[in-house]
């Protein structure tokens, strides 16, 4: 129903019925189930992301056990309506009915044991390790002895993105690693935890559970998601080599190989997910020829500016303004006197209209994008609250990571110069800059994207076992991104637990499908805003649905079904097709694998 993790988890509320076994089958006594369950569901949701959103802006022991009990009762709530649900399998139902009792079935994240002690520990840990990563800071010792001030996530993250010296961005990003093996022991247990809850439900694990809501089975599901990527991994191998080559042109041949893996910690992000800081390393002799940062800063951007910024687009489609309880109740900026989660997260509170971000908004043109990546939520949540509650949440969750996502994919140098951040548009000179720029960061995120579920479905299913955490991770990063830990790492160290996903057990392959489908969406849109204009040629990189009501309306359409339907009713409403399919990120990118083909020759391919 709602974005946050801490919500989708509370899908459903138990309704006396599901549990006496009053024996119910038709339809009638189906929808009687449901309109409870519905109503309950309202405000145990509400009393969850309360306690939630305090938990996430007010890091404590008190407001952490609030939230984790109020999100244990939800779940335990949720879990015996999912069982409830089992008593209308032989009924003949109306497809609305059939399709909502499914999802009290598929819609958890975590679902709980029975046994009331698990419940609570699951949660406990759930809510904890959340926590500790909010709370992460590497404290560095300095040669007198005495301790540096110490570095929070946005210290860590400015190093990586900023720093030219390797050493230092190596004791940055092994300080980082510091804050996850105390989670190592919490999260070994939460598996078992987790897992007995979803088998209580009758899916073989809990990545069974997570895969088991794409309108297909769950091995139909992972078999797409191999499909894509072998539909994309070819630009990504071009993409690695080229960047390869620039990196070791740029530290030298001692730190960077000439055909292995690259230094996870040398791509300008903690995770290596996103290369977008490297550019300036790796750019064209003809540059792009603008840096958003550095304009967005001279020009003494706030943080509230930025989200002025994001909302505008949204609106000049003609979405309505964000209520005034956005402006009011969100958060925007790391507070001074306190812990909080500042990972990006966009709220729905009330599954009405109580929309809210939370963000410690750092002014870069990444942190721009991430403004409309959030607000894509916020504008979906709204779009959507007509419907029914369990049907108030996007087609699938990869449709939800993509909406602002597309809508930033429109932010073109004809934008900005649009709304007055640029003066002059690049010429088709800086095609391949602007190019670059962008595979940075959606084409070398792509098997980051899948890589972490990669290994949760395999820590969850036992193939692998707690004492080879850490090593499979690294395996997967090798084989999926092509990049190797700095330094050595042992199974005293828990370096999944590095990343917020991981530790706040948010589903990540959402983000890979998101990544494919917002190329699909931002082709369908700029078709409907009339770009390429007939008889012009030009690329879709140039095309921004600015401004434009159609392709505005045509959005809403899609945004407005929420999850009433298959998703391939969803994305064909957009798009006209029924698969998530890589040809419009293949296309988009066409000129750069060219390009990237040509500085690739006679160069190592691969790792
Ligand atoms: O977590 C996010 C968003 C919130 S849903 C900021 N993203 C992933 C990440 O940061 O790892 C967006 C891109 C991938
Ligand atoms: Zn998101």
């Amino acid at each position: 129903m709602a974005v946050m993790k801490t919500l989708r988890v509370l899908t459903a509320i138990g309704f006396v019925c599901a549990l006496c076994g009053c024996g119910s089958t038709g339809s009638s006594d189906a929808k009687t189930f449901l309109d409870e369950a519905e109503k309950k569901l309202f405000d145990l949701v509400l009393d969850a992301s309360q306690a939630a959103w305090v938990q996430s802006t007010y890091i404590t022991d008190d407001s952490e056990a609030v939230a984790a009990r109020a999100n244990e009762r939800s779940i335990a709530e949720s879990v015996r309506l999912a069982k409830g649900a089992v008593q209308f399998d032989k009924a003949d139902l109306p497809a609305d009915q059939r399709r909502k009792l499914n999802l009290l079935k598929v819609g958890l994240v975590l679902a709980a044991p029975s046994n009331p002690a698990e419940s609570a520990e699951v949660t406990r840990l759930g809510a904890s390790m959340e926590g500790r990563y909010g709370k992460g800071k590497y404290c560095p010792e300095n040669k007198a002895g005495t301790a540096n001030p110490c570095m929070d996530i946005a210290a860590v993250t400015k190093v990586l993105a900023t720093s030219n010296n390797p050493a230092e961005i190596l004791d940055a990003w092994r300080g980082w690693h510091t804050i996850s093996p105390p989670m190592r022991k919490d999260y070994q247990r939460f598996v078992e935890l987790a897992n007995k809850g979803a088998r209580e439900l009758g899916f073989k694990d809990s990545g069974a559970m997570w895969r088991s809501k794409y309108d297909m089975t769950p091995d139909e599901f992972a078999k797409e998601v191999d499909r894509l990527w072998g539909q994309v991994r070819p630009l990504y191998v071009s993409l690695h080599s080229y960047v390869r080559w620039k990196l070791r042109e740029k530290y030298g041949a001692s730190v960077v190989p000439e055909k292995g893996p690259i230094p996870a910690h040398l791509l300008g992000n903690i995770w290596a997910q996103d290369w977008s800081n490297t550019y300036k390393l790796v750019a064209p002799a003809a540059d792009k020829g603008y840096d958003l940062t550095e304009i967005l800063k001279r020009r003494n951007t706030k943080p509230l500016d930025m989200v002025r910024y994001g909302e505008s687009f949204f609106k000049s489609l003609g979405f309505a303004p964000l209520p005034q309880t956005f402006w009011d109740r969100s958060m925007f900026i790391k507070p001074r006197d306190r812990d909080v989660v500042c990972h990006a997260s966009a709220w729905d509170v009330d599954n009405i209209e109580d929309l809210r971000l939370k963000m410690c908004i750092d002014i870069t043109e990444e942190e721009f994008t991430t403004v409309h990546h959030e607000l894509g939520h916020s504008f979906y949540q709204r779009a959507y609250n007509k419907q029914p509650l369990l049907f108030r949440d996007s087609a699938n969750d990869g449709f939800h990571e993509a909406i602002g996502d597309t809508i930033a994919l429109s932010v073109t140098p004809e934008y900005l110069m649009k709304i007055g951040l640029l003066n002059g548009a690049p010429d088709s000179s800086k095609d391949i800059g602007l190019l670059l720029s962008r595979a940075l960061e959606k084409i070398a995120f792509l098997p980051f994207g899948l890589m972490i579920d990669q290994w949760r479905w395999r820590v969850f299913s036992g193939e692998i076992p707690p004492d080879q955490y850490n090593k499979a991770w690294w395996d997967l990063r090798l084989k999926y991104q092509g990049v190797a830990p700095p330094v050595a790492r042992s199974e005293a160290d828990f370096d999944p637990g590095a990343k917020y996903h991981v530790a706040a057990n948010v589903p990540y392959t959402r983000y890979f499908l998101s990544f494919i489908m917002q190329f699909q969406f931002h082709k369908a849109l700029a078709k409907a805003a009339g770009c390429p204009a007939p008889g012009a040629d030009t690329p879709l990189h140039r095309c921004s649905i600015y401004d434009n009501k159609e392709a505005g309306a045509r959005l809403n359409k899609m945004l407005e079904m929420g999850l009433s339907r298959p998703w391939q009713d969803a994305m064909s409403e957009l798009t006209g097709q029924r698969q998530i399919d890589a040809t419009a990120i293949l296309d988009y990118f066409a000129p750069l694998q060219k390009w990237l083909d040509e500085q690739n020759q006679g160069k190592p391919a691969g790792w």
